[in-house]
């Protein structure tokens, strides 16, 4: 089964928009394998955002995903990566259709709610980051037979 990578970043946990965001995944019908509230270091932010490290905006982006918790999370389930993205909508809000979570939420592509993997290597390399292997949780969800 897929999994992603998923995170609420600092100005979701703000908004108080945790419980509205995850509510949107459980209720697609994919399933929650590990989370967590956190900080992230400065070391981590810089690993993770990498392949933005020559972008004008990469000193930006790691002062505002390290400025206070994100809400970190692994979701399992079919073409989660792709469907996952499709549901948070597009990098910049403006131009995320409503109905997705950037379009509902966001106004700013330098504020844009939440983080998740944009490929199968993405998100490997992503939850390794973030999870350690005992923090997933492997479980049977009855409804899985439905979906
Ligand atoms: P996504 O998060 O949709 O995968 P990326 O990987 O292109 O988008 O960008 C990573 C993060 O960098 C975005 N979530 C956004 O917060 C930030 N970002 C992207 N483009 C800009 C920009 N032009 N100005 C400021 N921040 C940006």
């Amino acid at each position: 089964m897929e999994r992603t990578f998923l995170m609420v970043k600092p100005d979701g946990v703000q908004r108080g928009l945790i419980g509205e965001i995850t509510a949107r995944f459980e209720k697609k019908g994919f399933k929650l394998a590990g989370a967590k509230l956190m900080n992230i270091s400065e070391d981590l932010a810089k690993e993770h955002y990498g392949e933005h490290k020559d972008r004008p905006f990469f000193g930006e982006l790691v002062e505002f995903i390290t400025s206070g918790p994100v809400f970190a999370m692994v979701w399992e389930g079919k073409d989660v990566i792709a469907t996952a993205r499709f549901m948070m909508g597009k990098t910049n809000p403006a131009e995320a259709a409503p109905g997705t979570i950037r379009g509902d939420y966001a106004v700013q592509v330098s504020n844009n709610i939440i983080h998740g993997s944009d490929s199968p290597e993405s998100a490997v390399r992503e939850i390794g980051l973030f999870f350690k292997e005992e923090e997933l949780v492997a479980y049977e969800k009855s409804v899985a037979a439905w979906i």
